[in-house]
């Protein structure tokens, strides 16, 4: 059930994107733009979709807002991959964008991306003047130099700090660099549906730190191919991790009280936020 009603939202959000993305044309920056945002699990623009029936906000404006975060978050990848960062040669199971084309193309796919994100907002189709400005103020704070760019360059310099980042510094450079991207659309939801984004944003938190233990889990003990990325990169760089400062079996434990915590604080929704709680489950439990 829980898993049909994921890959409905995946097709959906495919055939939205293949849509809005009509208007561009065949060269390389609009091939990347496509290119970047195929596959993928979705999760963001997911919740967007989910928060927004939960509220009563309207499924079309909540599609524009789904697509919106799909090209932040494929933004931050493909930047996230270059050379000069993380340098990755393999995302998703397929080249990365620098190495199918270049590392021009990569940045300027990253930047096109980033534009088109915030004109989908703005479009008329995404609400009132009112929902639109609150959604593109909110986006740009998830993403930018007070989030998702900062718990970046957090993570950078931490590369050559001195000493190895202490708990409390990696679960706040998380919550900027991941977690910021993960809240947003749940604000997004509730901006849409007119709510109290208060529960919802609970919920996001808890989400969003259990995501990223359980992704520096997987780092450990996943499969390489089945992620479709290069594995174990943290330990090899000596980084610190939620797995280094609290081991496996500790890593695993916390990030199932999150997800109990998650699941806890959509309460007030009742069993109308089911899917949510079992996408919290899914969070975990994933082997990509
Ligand atoms: C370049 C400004 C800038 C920011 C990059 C989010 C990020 C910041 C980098 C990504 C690095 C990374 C792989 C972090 C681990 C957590 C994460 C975001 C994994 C990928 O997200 P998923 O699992 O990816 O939701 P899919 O492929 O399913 O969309």
């Amino acid at each position: 059930m829980f898993e049909q009603q994921l890959k409905d939202a995946q097709d959906a959000i495919a055939r939205a994107l293949a849509d809005r993305m009509a208007v561009l044309g065949s060269d390389r920056v609009a091939e990347g733009m496509r290119y970047t945002t195929t596959g993928g699990k979705r999760l963001r623009g997911f919740l967007v979709l989910e928060t927004a029936r939960l509220t009563g906000g309207d499924a079309g404006a909540a599609m524009q807002a789904a697509c919106a975060v799909e090209c932040i978050h494929a933004y931050s990848l493909v930047h996230d991959d270059l050379p000069c960062m993380d340098d990755d040669d393999l995302r998703r199971g397929l080249p990365t964008v620098h190495r199918k084309w270049d590392e021009a193309t990569a940045v300027l796919v990253g930047d096109a991306l980033q534009s088109f994100a915030f004109e989908l907002l703005a479009d008329p189709a995404t609400g009132d003047a009112d929902q639109r400005a609150e959604l593109v103020l909110t986006l740009a704070r998830a993403s930018g130099p007070q989030g998702m760019v900062l718990g970046q360059a957090q993570d950078i310099a931490a590369e050559t700090a001195d000493a190895p980042l202490t708990l409390d510094q990696i679960t706040e450079l998380q919550a900027n660099k991941t977690g910021a991207l993960l809240e947003w659309p749940v604000v997004a939801g509730a901006i849409l549906g007119r709510a109290d984004p208060a529960p919802l944003r609970r919920y996001a938190r808890s989400l969003g730190l259990a995501f990223q233990i359980a992704d520096d889990i997987l780092d450990v003990e996943g499969d390489a191919e089945k992620a479709g990325k290069a594995l174990r990169k943290d330990a090899e760089a000596g980084k610190a991790t939620f797995v280094s400062l609290l081991g496996l079996e500790g890593a695993k434990a916390r990030a199932a009280s999150l997800i109990d915590e998650a699941i806890g604080a959509v309460e007030p929704y009742g069993i109308e936020a089911q899917t949510l709680r079992e996408l919290a489950r899914f969070v975990i439990a994933r082997d990509q």
